[in-house]
């Protein structure tokens, strides 16, 4: 692989991230973009993602990669851009951000990695943990009276018109992790037709912070995770920008 750097990574064992940048290098391999490719690195723990894969890079802190992505995609847009982004950074620092670049139907990619949790800050509660699910801040479980329901951001992002592609997978098993590498690849060659915004959310697993084996969590992922967040695809336009 041209894309995928040789190095080890810093993700606890276990973990969906190193999985997912793999399917992104796959993509990018595939399609042949790696020299036009300009990736938007988020925080939390995919921060260092411009260590494991070799294009251009801007790291943006604090929810804002879709802003930053839409004025570098517009400033060259004959560049494939795309922001790399967990829970914590899209669905709760960076809401605004994510919803209003969507809206505009920005010709972006955004891989949104939701594992239910901050991971690199130690586990604590997300928009996107389930009712129930017991983290550093909900230690009896998430209770919906003062912390409200899980974020589920493709069914928010679904009626924006703005929006071309818009699809939940998982990396649990080896099954949904070929179809994610199908989805993640297809998300970019909406961006490559001039379609407008495309969103791939990955159900990812995070066995530090759920204080499971690698193997229990991904059996959380299918058993429990995907009855809140349905695998499916929400949106997958014909029509290209006006
Ligand atoms: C405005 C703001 N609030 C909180 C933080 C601290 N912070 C840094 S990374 C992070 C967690 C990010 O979690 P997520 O985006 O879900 O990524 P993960 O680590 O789970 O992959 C937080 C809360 C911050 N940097 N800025
Ligand atoms: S804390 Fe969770 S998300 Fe972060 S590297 Fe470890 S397993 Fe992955």
């Amino acid at each position: 692989m041209k894309t995928l750097e040789d190095v080890v990574t810093h993700y606890c064992p276990g973990c969906g991230h190193g999985i997912v940048h793999r399917l992104v290098a796959d993509a990018i391999d595939r399609l042949g973009i790696r020299e036009k490719t300009i990736g938007i690195a988020p925080i939390g723990c995919s921060v260092l993602i411009y260590n494991y894969l070799n294009f251009d890079f801007q790291e943006v802190p604090h929810g804002r990669a879709p802003a930053a992505a839409t004025g570098i995609k517009r400033a060259q847009p004959d560049k494939v851009v795309f922001t790399y982004q967990g829970d914590g950074d899209l669905a709760s620092i960076g809401t605004a951000e994510i919803v209003h670049a969507a809206n505009r139907g920005e010709n972006i990619t955004t891989i949104f990695i939701n594992n239910a949790i901050y991971g690199m800050t130690g586990g604590q509660m997300a928009p996107t943990t389930l009712l129930d699910q017991k983290t550093t801040t909900s230690p009896y479980g998430r209770n919906s009276t003062s912390t409200g329901f899980p974020l589920k951001v493709c069914e928010l992002l679904s009626s924006l018109d703005g929006v071309a592609y818009l699809e939940r997978v998982s990396v649990s098993s080896p099954k949904n992790v070929v179809k994610a590498k199908r989805v993640i690849k297809h998300a970019f060659e909406v961006q490559l037709a001039n379609k407008g915004f495309s969103l791939v959310e990955v159900l990812s697993q995070c066995p530090m912070n759920w204080h499971m084996s690698p193997i229990d969590s991904v059996k959380w992922v299918d058993d429990v995770m995907s009855k809140t967040f349905p695998l499916k695809k929400f949106k997958d336009t014909e029509r290209g920008r006006s």
